[in-house]
């Protein structure tokens, strides 16, 4: 998967993505991060790539013309026009699904904005998907583009060393992950739950599908619509939803 970035800020994209599992991602071959430097597309001799809003009102807008150059420069190194992201508050909220849907093309691009935003008309002719990543005001689409690049790659084949991690956490079947314990067996007096010391790969299984449900249940309601629970589950949440009601927080270790 090829990862291209319109942004003034290349440094700061390229640093971030090249650490840690997606640095390794890029030497692995995996997925490659194309930083494109709109600025370097700009036509005056000042490589201005701001101007004022036509109509009047606070900032500034980033011109059209720079940003087209930046764009078509992947275009024309690709040979086909791909999907372009543009990172606005406007846009759909992005979630885990969009991220595995999204590690399907062979070439994305995100299209950063600064400033009071870009002008309208080169949106309107490259911008294929306007997405946000929560109902909040950032300064600027990069960490955006981050956030969603970092969702997407560990969704493409290779890049998480063990091949089960993508598949077994949060989200999947619409649930939080269960409760996790390392050594030792007993810290600060807590104990580890006795049932994963047991060895017994059936119950353990059991237990952490129990604790994902009732997690959910606790901190999260909402993702329960869209999940699917056997008879024996739904009874959890229901028992859950009558904790709450006395008003006092429900103790993690009452359901082993
Ligand atoms: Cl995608 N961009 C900006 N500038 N702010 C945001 C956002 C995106 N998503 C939430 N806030």
């Amino acid at each position: 998967m090829n990862f291209h970035v319109l942004t003034l800020f290349p440094e700061m994209v390229n640093d971030c993505l090249h650490t840690s599992i997606l640095g390794r991602a890029v030497l692995k071959g995996c997925i490659s991060i194309n930083t494109v430097d709109i600025r370097d597309y700009a036509d005056n001799k000042h490589l201005r790539v701001d101007d004022y809003t036509y109509g009047g009102g606070a900032g500034m807008l980033m011109r059209a013309q720079p940003v087209y150059g930046a764009y078509e420069a992947v275009e024309k190194r690709i040979g086909f026009r791909p999907r372009v992201i543009y990172l606005t508050p406007q846009g759909r909220v992005f979630d885990q699904q969009m991220a595995k849907d999204l590690a399907l093309e062979q070439d994305l691009v995100f299209l950063c904005g600064h400033y009071e935003g870009i002008d309208e008309r080169v949106l309107e002719e490259i911008v294929t998907d306007e997405v946000s990543i929560g109902d909040y005001v950032l300064t600027g689409g990069e960490l955006p583009a981050m956030v969603m690049i970092d969702a997407i790659a560990r969704m493409v084949p290779g890049v998480l060393s063990n091949g089960d991690s993508a598949r077994t956490e949060s989200f999947e079947d619409s649930l939080l992950e269960y409760p996790q314990y390392s050594r030792p067996e007993v810290w600060h007096e807590k104990a580890v739950p006795p049932v994963l010391l047991s060895g017994h790969h059936a119950n353990i299984e059991k237990w952490r599908r129990e604790q994902a449900v009732i997690r959910t249940a606790r901190k999260r309601p909402d993702l329960l619509e869209r999940a699917v629970l056997t008879k024996e589950e739904q009874r959890l949440v229901l028992q859950v939803r009558e904790e709450g009601k006395d008003g006092s927080l429900p103790d993690e270790g009452e359901h082993e």
